[in-house]
Formats: structure tokens, sequence, C-alpha cells
């Protein structure tokens, strides 16, 4: 029965069809709240013919069910599983969730779409027992159709998620964050015209930033059987509402001439109100417009340097220990960094939630957004960087049109090896292909040769390099081998004509804990660490921005150093409970003088 249910699954698996962008702005149903559940330890996805999707009851006293969706047994979405009950805290394996609904007023006219924000990490979506697909990737958006499925009466969606670790899978078998399971982001039912614009892309031309009259540049796409011959897009405060014809395949491209534009900018996070309109179809959205680019060794917003003050991030709120899922999620960290005088943050290391990507285009907050490439990825495996090509495409659909999003990362702390950079060089290509309006990174590391000599200029010569617009590294001298002092006999040297971003330094601190700048864990210790750091990496020639390691504390079951970790990585600026530590304000007073 294994094989004839796993058959099953494969042959209806399909990725999405269609992406759907700005679901926020759209008519949808939330199906978020309570689910009921059930456990598939073993991933059989249901035993004795009776797939657990097909959603079998028992009618007849003599019938026989092995699983049952009870209202006695829920999960909350969104969500991780681990931290809902205390039977799944360290669970790793296959749930199957479900939730009915009824819905009236089905529209002939429209066409209805199963959203899910994201759901970590292998996910079939199913919908009154038809399997619909099935998404890999634990952090980004994908929806699947079901106008021709839809009932007024008792839907029901079973969605099933296995969260297990792989070899082949992005990220691969070990990180050093949690590994929450679940359906992680908002679940909701959309609600589109039979023709819809389904995504679009809109950017200030960059070319025409120094011109008095400059260009908005956009590509919109339409999907459905009877597509509009245009599309008007609006821009009211710049007196736009231009007509655009739609191409044979529902797609457009245009220009937009605009004078008087106010670039949006940290100290002016300008967003403009737009709207498209197709056949009986509109979306709106906020859009700001920006440049981002590298001259020599400095990074230009909007043609003038900018010094990229920064802080790493993970997706946790530390005081529900859950994935980050809503705006007051997104509120408290980014107030956390703007106290600390960031105008910049890294997000690591998967696609963080779209609220706080579009919360940072109101508050003036630069990004930096990455996949999970990390350690043991299988570099030589051509099926991995399908999924990796994949998953940035979800990535940069989803975040096209937010002008705090700069810097797209394509791996972090990778070794140099051939494959490695062929795969890393042929992603960022990729990239560039879909994306032209941001920077491309990765965060590096140092030569090996170069490791191990207390008097010794640290070399950077990773191939990769060449492919990126900016060279950034992680450093954790005086943490990781090495005293604090040391990094006053330090200098580096990375050899290219580019800017430089130090994209981790740190150590480990447990708040409340303290001792001479000697005691490790201690509070001092780490605060001694970032005097020593910042005014080592301070002295980089071309130095254009750093992200210490790490705003707040995080889960991770790689730290298990009773009463000082325990399940906590404790590098962060800001403990678990939301208290600062020392090192916030060394780090909060350098960036006063930046
Ligand atoms: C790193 C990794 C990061 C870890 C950090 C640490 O280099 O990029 O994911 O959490 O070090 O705390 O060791």
């Amino acid at each position: 029965m294994f094989f004839l249910v796993i058959c099953l699954s494969i042959s209806y698996t399909q990725a999405q069809e269609i992406f759907i962008s700005n679901t926020s702005n759209r008519t949808c149903t939330s199906l978020n709240g309570k689910w009921q559940y059930v456990v598939d330890a073993y991933e059989t996805g249901g035993m004795g013919g009776m797939p657990i999707f097909k959603n079998y009851e028992p009618k007849e006293k003599s019938d026989r069910v092995e699983y049952g969706f009870t209202s006695g047994r829920t999960l909350w979405v969104p969500g991780s599983w681990n931290i809902q009950k205390p039977e799944l805290s360290y669970f790793e394996g296959s749930i199957w969730y479900r939730k009915t609904f009824n819905k009236e007023n089905i529209a002939k006219d429209k066409r209805y779409f199963i959203y899910v924000g994201a759901a970590n990490y292998k996910t079939t979506v199913s919908f009154n027992g038809k399997i619909l697909g099935e998404h890999e990737g634990g952090f980004t958006p994908f929806s699947y159709e079901v106008t021709n499925l839809l009932q007024a009466k008792d839907n029901y969606v079973i969605i099933g998620v296995n969260n297990s670790r792989e070899a082949d899978y992005i990220p691969s078998k070990v990180t050093d964050w949690f590994n929450h399971g679940g359906i992680t982001r908002d679940v909701k039912l959309i609600e589109v015209s039979k023709t819809f614009i389904n995504n679009y892309f809109i950017a200030l031309d960059k070319s025409t930033l120094h011109l008095k009259t400059k260009q908005i540049k956009g590509k919109i796409q339409l999907t459905g059987s009877e597509l509009p011959e245009k599309v008007n897009v609006i821009i009211p405060e710049l007196n736009i509402n231009k007509e655009v014809t739609v191409n044979k395949d529902g797609d457009t491209e245009f220009k937009l001439d605009v004078k008087k534009l106010e670039l949006w900018s940290p100290e002016n996070p300008k967003l403009y109100d737009i709207t498209l309109t197709a056949g009986d179809d509109k979306i709106s959205d906020e859009i700001g417009f920006r440049t981002i680019e590298t001259k020599g060794k400095q990074i230009l917003l909007n043609g003038k340097p900018v010094f990229l003050k920064g802080i790493c991030l993970h997706d946790e709120n530390p005081l529900r220990k859950d994935r980050a899922n809503n705006m007051e999620d997104a509120k408290l960290v980014l107030s956390w960094a703007q106290e600390l005088g960031c105008n910049f943050l890294r997000l690591a290391h998967y696609p963080h939630q779209e609220k706080i990507v579009r919360l940072a285009d109101k508050m003036g907050i630069l990004l930096w957004e990455e996949l999970p490439l990390y350690w043991g990825i299988q570099w030589g495996n051509p099926e991995v960087l399908k999924k990796a090509k994949a998953q940035y495409a979800e990535m940069i659909n989803r975040d096209y049109n937010r002008a705090s999003s700069i810097i797209w990362s394509v791996a972090n702390e990778t070794a140099p090896t051939e494959d490695r950079t062929k795969f890393l060089s042929e992603l960022a290509d990729y990239i560039r292909s879909i994306d032209d309006t941001r920077l491309i990174s990765a965060a590096c590391k140092k030569d090996q040769e170069a490791d191990g000599h207390p008097d010794s200029v640290y070399t950077y010569n990773d191939p990769l390099m060449k492919k990126l617009d900016i060279i950034s590294f992680n450093e954790y001298l005086g943490w990781y081998g090495g005293f604090p002092e040391e990094c006053r006999n330090k200098s580096f040297k990375a050899g290219l004509e580019k800017p430089i971003i130090v994209t981790e330094f740190g150590g480990g601190a447990l708040q409340g804990f303290h001792g001479d700048s000697l005691t490790r864990w201690s509070e001092e210790f780490q605060e001694y660490l970032y005097k020593e750091s910042i005014a080592m990496f301070d002295k980089i020639d071309g130095l254009a921005g750093m992200t210490p390691w790490i705003l707040v504390d995080f889960q991770s079951p790689l730290r298990q150093l009773p009463e000082i970790q325990d399940g906590w990585n404790r590098k962060g600026l800001i403990s678990e409970k939301g208290y600062k530590k020392k090192a916030f304000f060394i780090l909060k007073k350098y960036y006063e003088t930046k």
C-alpha cells in the first residue's frame, strides 16, 4: 500500500502553474486558524488503500478507516508545529492538515486559488479529494487553482507537510537554526477575475537616474483565456494614466516618462500608489523608486554613496518562539533594528515573511535577501540547481516591487570547490537575467591559507567574487579561534575594485551573565569582542557596510550548553526575552558615527 500511495502522489505532482503576487491586495478569504491534523510519522500518506487526502470517514458501523481528523486535535495556521504541542517539539516528518469550509456566492465569472504563504519543507496540496500539486522549498509562496472543484458547502483542503531534512534539499541536512515544521505562513482562498493580472514588475530605469525626465519601466503578466487588448497603469500622484498594449501571450512591457519623481531612500521612504486595470481586473500596490549600483568600492543608492549600517536577523519572533508570521512580529524586530541605528538588514538565511519586506519599504530599511544555500549543499547535482532557480524565481516574483530589497545573495559560507563555483555562477547569471534592479553578492570566507597566521593579512581570492557586485565575508576572529585583541593585528586584502560588506562577526553572551572581558558567554566578553572587531573592520579599504551576527538570540538545536544556550544561539545583541545586551550599545554608538 505504501508504494501505491507514494506513486499516486507522484503522478499528480506538479509545481504551481501560475505565480500570484501581492495577495494582500486581492479579494481573499483567510483560511488561517485551527486546522485538524493527522501525524504521519512513517510518511505513508495513508494506509490500507485509504490515502489521507481522500478524507475517508466511516459511514457504516462496519467501516474500517485507520486515521481521522477530529476537532479535538488541531494546529494553528500559520505557525510552527514544533512549538504548539510538547509531543511535536522535535518532530521531523509528515503531518496532514485539514480545513473544511463553505463558500457561499461562488461567482461564475471568477477564478479561485488556494494560496500558501510558506510551508516547510515539501508540501502536497489537495482540494476536495484531488491532489493539486507538490511544492518544494520551505520559505516561498505558491498557489493552486480550485475553480472547478469549489463547492458552496463542505469543501475540504488537505495539505500534507513534510519537514524531513535531506541531502538534496535547500537547505541540506544541517543548519544552525531550528527546523520549524508546518504551514508557517498565511493560507488564503484567492478570488480573481477569469483573466487577471497575476504579476508585475515595476521599477525605475537606472539609466535615466540622472535625466530630468526619468523613466519607470514595467512588465505586466496576465493569465486567462480572454485577454484584453490594453492594460491601464495609473499613478495618480504623478498624473499618469497610461494605456499599454497586451501581446498575445498576455504580457506587456512599458516605459513611462516621469518628471519630478521623489526617490525612495531610508531618509525618505516615499511610496507611490499604483493601480493596474485589465478588463474587469484591478490590482493596487504601493511602490518606491530607487536605483542601486556600485562604482569602484562604493555602493550608490540613487547615485550617492551609502554606508550600510546593518545587522543579521532570523525570521523568528523570539518572544513567541514561533516563525514570524504577522505584522506585529515584523514591527518588533524592525523597531529594534531602528533603535540600533540600522538602515540595513540581512534577512538570513532564507526568504523571510513578505510582511517584513513590505514594512521595510514603509520604514526605509534596506534589505539583503537570500536562499538557504548553506552548508552541505549538493553542488554537483543538477536537480538541486533547478530547485535553487525555482525558489529564487519565487522570491523575486514576490519581492521584485519592493524598493527596500537591494541585494540578492546566492550563498552563505560555502567552500570554493569547482562544482560550487559553477553552480553559484549559473545561479547569479539566472538572477541577473530576470532582475537587473538589484546587486548580487554572497557571504564568502577568507582563503584557507590565510587562517592561522597571528600577524597575517587575511586574503580573499574566492573565484566566485568575480561574478559578484559586492564582496562579502563572514569573520569570527576572537570567537571561533583567537582572542579579541588579535583583531588589532589583522588587515584585509580582497584585491578586486569592489565594495566590501562584512556579513557576519560576533560571539555569544547570555543576557544577565556578567564577568570580565575574558569570561566566555558574559556580556562583557561580547562587548569587548564588538569593540575590537568594529575597530578592525572599520579600517578595511572599501568597507561599504556590515551586518554583525545577529540582532536577537534564536533557536538552534546545535546549541546545547546547559544553562547558557539550552537550544538557543546566544550571539544576539538582544535576548530571546527582549532585553538588550551590552554589545548592543557598542554597535549603536559606532553607527551614530557613520
Ligand atoms: C555562521 C553562519 C550562521 C551561524 C553562525 C554562528 O557563520 O553563517 O548561520 O549561526 O555562524 O553562530 O556560528
